[in-house]
């Protein structure tokens, strides 16, 4: 039987993530939290706050292909958000959000800071596309069972190259010739088709927040719009799936989330203990 955390997912919405490895939950987020995040990630970009990455260096089609090149210093993920500013770590931790995380990866839950982690821009003009991936191809850790976050700073459509996914593809069994060598799902190949042809377009709001499993195949498209699309982008894993030594996956330290850190919304009755006179 499911725990009844009253921020967390109702009964359908758990059961829709469990078949579709996606679920976007609409207005999630405070505006006021939003708002901040929106002017610390804007001064940020400005700024060219490090560490960053920029399009030329991620390599994916339509990057411009060096930073020397136009469009070559377009800034494409701020990285390192936990550190950059307290309102990173307050939207990480942010109690509609643990709600679900808990439902979904149990009350133990901790946060990488060695994958996303970042606010993700997609600028007009120099933007690139991101093929259909899952996020766990370059990730190693004991289970492929980690949720990522991601929630919008401003509106993302299929203008700005907002997020596709496959529904139900976080359960498919893949064959090699399925993938390109980068681990991309192959548009060329016929047996995809199947897949492909069932994407969806997750177009969202300001606050909205799209919960996803890290074995959902997913893309995005160039922004061919006027104004950069911006999201903040956290995994969560559940502390007894750590990640494998040696690997990137563990080449950081890790946001370890503490029990105190409750949604509101969980019974969770401290008694005191009753104080008797001596
Ligand atoms: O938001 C985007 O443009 C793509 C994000 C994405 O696919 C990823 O970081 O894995």
């Amino acid at each position: 039987m499911e725990k009844n955390y009253k921020e967390g997912f109702s009964e359908q919405e758990l059961s829709d993530f469990r078949r579709d490895g996606f679920l976007c939950v609409r207005r999630l987020v405070n505006p006021d939290l939003v708002d901040r995040l929106v002017q610390i990630t804007n001064e940020a970009t400005a700024a060219e706050t490090g560490p960053v990455e920029y399009e030329s260096q991620v390599g994916y089609p339509g990057a411009p292909p060096s930073l020397d090149a136009p469009g070559g210093r377009t800034i494409r993920r701020l990285l390192q958000a936990i550190g950059r500013h307290p309102a990173f770590t307050e939207l990480a931790v942010y109690p509609s959000i643990l709600a679900r995380l808990r439902q979904l990866l149990g009350d133990e839950i901790v946060l990488p800071l060695a994958h996303h982690n970042c606010v993700m821009v997609k600028a007009p003009q120099y933007s690139s596309s991101t093929g259909w991936h899952r996020d766990i191809r370059y990730w190693r850790f004991e289970r492929s069972e980690l949720v990522t976050v991601l929630l919008a700073l401003n509106a993302a459509t299929e203008t700005n190259g907002c997020l596709l996914f496959i529904p139900g593809s976080h359960d498919m069994v893949l064959t090699p010739e399925q993938l390109d060598e980068k681990e991309f799902l192959r548009t060329d190949f016929e047996g995809n088709r199947l897949y492909l042809d069932r994407a969806i377009s997750v177009t969202m709001k300001a606050g909205d927040v799209v919960f996803f499993h890290c074995r959902t195949f997913h893309a995005a498209g160039r922004n061919t719009g006027g104004v950069p699309r911006k999201s903040i982008l956290f995994t969560y894993r559940a502390s007894d799936n750590p990640p494998l030594p040696g690997t990137r996956s563990a080449s950081l330290p890790e946001l370890l989330i503490p029990p105190s850190a409750q949604p509101s919304g969980i019974a969770r009755r401290v008694t005191q203990p009753r104080r008797t006179k001596p």
